[in-house]
């Protein structure tokens, strides 16, 4: 069983802005990976820095409070607060897609302080379960690209999921794959310009799912069960052939603020 732990605030920021050069790569054959260039200003202007890991906190790196719009292959989350708002809730702003250019909306504009994806960077479309310890893919998070017999620190703990790839994969409520079962499938699928695709399931939180919060076990490939999780409506502000993008979380105190704000 190879399942890695993602602990919020291992990866230091400045480790990956170095890396800025090896974006040129991405449109060698097979050389397809997540990454997300974000910048200071709309429309891919102003300043900019590519990410290719968790960043825990945007502090010190010029960005934090600093981003507009991004250019992205994969699915990344984009927090108003950092360390995925663990200390404090707020707004979550997702993006999935290919090569994808998004301007944020002007309510999530210059507020971004974490940022993270979900699945195998190396991997793009790699068959991968995150589970995530907050709704909304706040908090701690656990990833794995095979079964997993128990969920160690995330035990009855997951409040929220994304699958990457196209195979579904069956929940427990007990661990070792027993007690209640559920599958989960992808539910979305971008396609990028070269006929490249990827899949997600997104699920924000667990009555998306259908089940009771905190209770997942045990994590096994395949479909197992008989039972299988409706599609959750997700509420993309746009969806697109190559991806999608719209809040995970809006809290409401900011819904009637943001609306009509947003282009
Ligand atoms: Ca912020
Ligand atoms: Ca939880």
């Amino acid at each position: 069983m190879k399942t890695l732990l993602l602990v919020c605030g291992i990866f230091l920021a400045g480790t990956v802005f170095s890396e800025a050069s090896s974006i040129e790569d991405r449109n060698d054959e097979n050389a397809q990976r997540l990454y997300t260039r974000i910048y200071s200003r709309l429309g891919g202007r102003g300043e900019y820095a590519d990410i290719y890991d968790y960043i825990p906190d945007l502090f010190g790196s010029g960005f934090n409070d600093n981003i507009e719009s991004v250019l992205q292959t994969g699915m990344w989350m984009y927090y108003e607060n950092n360390n995925y708002n663990v200390e404090y809730s707020g707004r979550v702003y997702f993006v999935h897609g290919i090569d994808l250019r998004v301007d944020f909306p002007s309510s999530f504009r210059n507020a971004a302080s974490s940022i993270r994806y979900a699945g195998d960077r190396h991997n793009p479309n790699g068959n991968t379960w995150t589970l995530f310890d907050g709704e909304y893919f706040c908090g701690q998070s656990f990833f794995g690209a095979t079964d997993a017999y128990s969920l160690q620190y995330l035990d009855m703990k997951a409040s929220s999921l994304v699958i990457t790839g196209s195979s579904p994969w069956t929940i427990y409520s007990g661990q070792g794959y027993t007690g209640d079962n559920l599958c989960v499938y992808p539910t979305d699928h971008d396609t990028g310009s070269a006929g490249d695709y990827l899949d997600f399931g997104i699920y924000p939180t667990m009555s998306a799912i259908g089940i009771p919060d905190n209770t997942i076990r045990s994590v096994r490939q395949g479909c197992w069960s008989k039972k299988i999780a409706q599609p959750p409506k997700i509420e993309y502000e746009e969806r697109r052939e190559n991806g999608g993008w719209g809040y995970a979380h809006l809290p409401e105190s900011l819904l009637r603020k943001s609306s009509g704000s947003q282009q």
